[in-house]
């Protein structure tokens, strides 16, 4: 394999898709050198075929505004890879989301999943909606809309949703209920992230937040330090900057800075319980606004304009959107003194930035790694489902913490150096790959 001419190939088929172009290089980048030294993947063209969604389904989302005007949107399903299970992977409901955006996540979900050591395949969908500003009858009567196309290629053996950025506990129950009329189907493991009382697990809404801190854990611990007292700058508000801050407090961190599109809230103390349940709050608003949150505690500051990688910190975790961390803020943190980075969000930071936090050194690790814990938890709700049963939170906990471990051990045992350093991105990337190309190899061409 030669990435030059494979990429070169791909920027034909795909223009201008950036996004994905940007995934596809970064896994084809960290898997040539092993790839290359098993000729039964070169001969089954394991490369060309997995950088390729198996279908991508598009369609138009006709529902009617508070105002009464009729609105239409594009909605999506890739369905990316099904070589290690059924189609797994959110839908994402932001006014950015086009189909090079749902191909990079469906692509990364591929990776990420088979990390996860549950069976299940890759895929990502959503729409072009915009959630800000809109009211909960207008986001019911759109994810209605939406499931009315979406429900005939789902199903609990084939393919099973569950939330992304714009899509939570609310707009899951309002796509289950649509389905449910739709298939006359009751069971409940056609979507993940499903309320506690009709089948959702009891740690799902934590769950991507707490696996990251999981993980980071143990990242920490294998290079000698530690969370206690150390200071963490987080973006976003949203549920999984929620689920981090949470567990990283626990775990004896402080929370000093979290931030939305308008700018970003310093908390120099540290956030505490009430704060960090506000965000729940704030995030439900669907006014897409971090500012309030200094409005309401006196300890807080707001700063417009300014993201959290302007904060002076121990630990960045991007929380929020892919490409959120640039070579410039790359170079800010690093110059306070930052050691660790850990992508939360999905491809949180920009290619320029991973090169500069790898080239200083410090601590990184990928978000298909550190956010595989999310997804995790949805399998283990599909297990849930599938036995009819219902597990404890601490017994989904205690899952969710052998997840991480065995995902931070897969990192080791593939990104370790000869110097002994561990390549996190590596380690991810080729620990994913072998595991879908084996599966794709024994299965033939297909
Ligand atoms: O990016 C992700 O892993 C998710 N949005 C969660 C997917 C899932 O099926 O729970």
């Amino acid at each position: 394999m030669n990435v030059q001419n494979l990429m070169a190939e791909l920027e034909r088929k795909h223009p201008g898709e950036n996004e994905y172009l940007q995934a596809v290089r970064e896994v084809l980048e960290s898997i040539e050198e092993v790839y290359n030294q098993h000729p039964e993947f070169e001969k089954a063209k394991i490369v060309e075929r997995i950088v390729e969604p198996d279908r991508i389904f598009t369609f138009r989302v006709t529902w009617v505004d508070d105002n009464g005007t009729v609105q239409t949107n594009l909605g999506y399903r890739v369905q990316f890879n099904g070589a290690i299970g059924p189609y797994k992977g959110g839908l994402r409901f932001h006014k950015a989301v086009n189909p090079s955006m749902l191909k990079f996540l469906g692509f990364e979900q591929t990776f990420k999943n088979a990390l996860t050591t549950l069976p299940m395949g890759g895929a990502k969908g959503g729409s072009d909606f915009d959630p800000v500003g809109k009211s909960d009858a207008e986001i019911m009567r759109f994810c209605q809309a939406f499931m009315l196309e979406l429900w005939r290629n789902i199903g609990v053996d084939t393919d099973v949703p569950a939330g992304d950025v714009g899509v939570g506990g609310r707009e899951i129950g309002f796509l289950n209920g649509m389905y449910q009329k739709l298939a006359r189907k009751y069971h409940t493991g056609v979507l993940t992230g499903k309320g506690e009382t009709w089948g959702g697990s009891i740690l799902r809404p934590e769950a991507t937040g707490f696996g990251a801190l999981y993980f980071v854990e143990h990242m920490l611990k294998l290079a000698g330090k530690s969370l206690k007292g150390a200071t963490i700058a987080v973006s976003g508000f949203g549920n999984v900057a929620w689920g981090a801050s949470k567990k990283a407090t626990e775990l004896g961190a402080k929370v000093i800075a979290i931030s939305g599109p308008d700018g970003v809230v310093n908390i120099p103390e540290g956030m505490n319980e009430e704060m960090i349940d506000y965000l729940l709050e704030l995030r439900a608003s669907n006014r897409n606004i971090v500012a309030p949150f200094a409005e309401k505690f006196p300890q807080a500051t707001f700063t417009p304009g300014k993201k959290a990688w302007s904060v002076k910190c121990d630990i960045a975790l991007p929380c929020a959107f892919q490409n959120e961390l640039n070579g410039d803020d790359a170079a800010e943190l690093l110059k306070n003194g930052t050691w660790c980075v850990a992508e939360v969000s999905n491809m949180g930071c920009t290619p320029e930035a991973i090169h500069a936090f790898q080239s200083a050194g410090i601590l990184f690790a990928p978000g298909k790694a550190v956010n595989a814990g999310g997804v995790a938890t949805s399998g283990l709700e599909m297990t849930q489902n599938c036995m009819h049963l219902s597990w404890s939170g601490k017994e989904v906990d205690e899952k969710l913490h052998f997840i991480m471990e065995s995902i931070h051990e897969a990192c080791v045992k593939f990104g370790k150096q000869q110097d002994g350093h561990i390549d996190y991105v590596k380690g991810a990337n080729i620990a994913g790959f072998m595991k879908v190309a084996q599966a794709m190899l024994e299965q033939g061409i297909y």
